[in-house]
């Protein structure tokens, strides 16, 4: 398979000719090239962008909207083509892919057709004056994105910033591009105006980068690690771009002695393993009361045990491959650091088959400030820990550089919204762990990120507000 970079309505290979071999996560073998873009491929999407944003920016918000229905309307037609492309470069299992991260993409575009139609901006009234605020589209946007959730992220910021009218330039990781050139036919299909939608594959420190440094694009989203989220503030600040940063998690999952002990074991695997443990938001960091710790922890490795780990296209597999052989080196490197720093390794292993697959681990016996429990490891990991109190509990889930979610499990009310409240994080989930609703505030903070994202949020940052003043009398 080619990929082409998408540039003003036209697939074309990068300026240089260079391309990079994509490898195929489940067989470790090669089964596609990508475009090698540089600084002379994303002038070339600039000017595209720039060409059409403004033609774009005078539709009806409603023919915007109209677009971006159209657009899921298309995925949703061909969604297990698409599910099939995104399992095949992430080595995700195929039902995740198609129940989570397509599933998601439509309903991404359908939500932000829904919220651009139904916006609504404020006015302030005076003494014989009155304030009005206008939403105005920032002009040509980057949207830089991670190859965990390849087309749920990328929708996530593509279909606010073109229902805002905004023109768009798109890099998805050089590890996973083929879903974001599908979506480019799917624009080229549905009759977007060319130039709306330019899409730039390369590495994130050639085409990224150019990205980042353009001085026409006035705005960067960007979701991926937390020293390239450093890296791509200190680039645009001087330049005063506007940021959205989406970084890295080490989310702790809480449970107290009165939750729902079944449930509690459900959602902490999940939290801690879905995607191959490899999202943001995933639990790897389990918080046990250790009047229960004995118990949970030996029916929780029971679990896990027990989760099928295999070919992504069967339909009972619940772990696939990790995204690079690379990857799956820096995972496993943590579990050689984990017994190093005094802890006992549950499972782990690495299945006599190619590709990179490994099985779940779970680690007891370490101090929850060690770095194997402080780090981001980004894989099928979890460190488990007992604690004493509610107070012990919050320092442990606080004590880390990162601040983006906590799923905490009781049945005590109370005790719920004080968690809430003290909990140093961006999201809380009491008693579920990934329930979205797409209206929310997304994002985190401490080490985590830079901003919201989700509903109005999305809306605001894809615009400028501008205010309005009349006098009248
Ligand atoms: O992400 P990168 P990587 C974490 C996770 C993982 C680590 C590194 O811990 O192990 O980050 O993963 C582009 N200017 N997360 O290396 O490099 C890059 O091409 C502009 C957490 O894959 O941050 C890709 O498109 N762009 C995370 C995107 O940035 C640059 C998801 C993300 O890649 C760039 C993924 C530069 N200088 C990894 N350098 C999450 N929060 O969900 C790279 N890129």
């Amino acid at each position: 398979m080619e990929h082409f970079n998408h540039i003003g309505g036209m697939d074309v290979p990068a300026h240089s000719g260079a391309t990079l071999e994509h490898i195929r996560p489940s067989t470790g073998q090669p089964d596609a090239r990508l475009p090698r873009s540089d600084v002379r491929d994303v002038q070339h999407a600039v000017e595209a962008a720039s060409a059409a944003q403004r033609a774009w920016a005078d539709r009806p918000a409603t023919e915007r909207a109209d677009l971006c229905d159209a657009i899921a309307d298309q995925l949703d037609k061909r969604i297990d083509e698409f599910a099939a492309l995104e399992s095949n470069d992430t080595g995700k299992p195929l039902t995740l892919a198609r129940n989570m991260d397509i599933s998601r993409a439509i309903a991404n575009f359908r939500f932000f057709a829904g919220a651009v139609r139904h916006d609504e901006t404020g006015a302030h009234e005076m003494h014989g004056a009155i304030n009005f605020t206008l939403r105005r589209p920032i002009g040509v946007v980057g949207l830089i994105t991670p190859w965990n959730l390849p087309l749920y992220l990328l929708s996530w910021k593509v279909a606010p910033a073109i229902a805002m009218g905004n023109a768009v330039i798109a890099k998805p990781s050089e590890l996973t591009p083929a879903t974001a050139t599908a979506l480019a036919g799917i624009f080229r299909e549905v009759g977007a105006p060319p130039g709306v939608f330019n899409l730039v594959h390369g590495l994130g420190g050639e085409a990224g980068q150019a990205i980042v440094d353009h001085p026409q694009i006035k705005a960067i989203s960007f979701t991926g690690g937390t020293a390239t989220g450093a890296r791509v503030a200190a680039s645009a600040a001087p330049v005063f771009k506007k940021l959205s940063l989406e970084l890295g998690g080490k989310n702790a999952t809480l449970v107290f002695s009165d939750a729902d002990l079944d449930a509690a074991l459900d959602g902490a695997v999940r939290a801690g393993f879905t995607n191959q443990g490899e999202i943001c938001l995933c639990g790897s960091r389990v918080l046990v009361e250790r009047s229960i710790y004995e118990r949970f922890t030996a029916a929780f490795i029971d679990r896990v045990r027990a989760l099928r780990v295999g070919e992504p296209s069967e339909p009972s597999t619940q772990v696939g491959a990790l995204i690079s052989e690379g990857h799956r080196e820096k995972v496993r490197g943590f579990l050689a650091l984990a017994v190093s720093e005094g802890g006992t390794v549950h499972g782990g292993g690495v299945p006599n088959r190619p590709g990179w697959f490994m099985e779940p681990a779970v680690i007891t016996g370490l101090s929850p400030t060690c770095r194997t429990a402080t780090e981001e490891i980004f894989g099928p990991v979890v460190t488990i820990h007992p604690f004493d109190s509610e107070v012990e509990a919050l320092a442990i889930a606080n004590g880390v550089r990162y601040g983006l979610s906590a799923s905490v499990w009781t049945s005590d009310l109370s005790r719920a919204h004080r968690m809430s409240v003290a909990l140093e994080v961006g999201m809380v989930w009491v008693n579920t762990w990934l329930l979205r609703d797409l209206r929310v505030p997304f994002g985190g903070v401490k080490d985590s990120g830079v901003g919201r994202e989700g509903g109005r949020h999305s809306l605001e940052f894809f615009s400028e507000s501008r205010n309005v003043c009349f006098r009248w009398r």
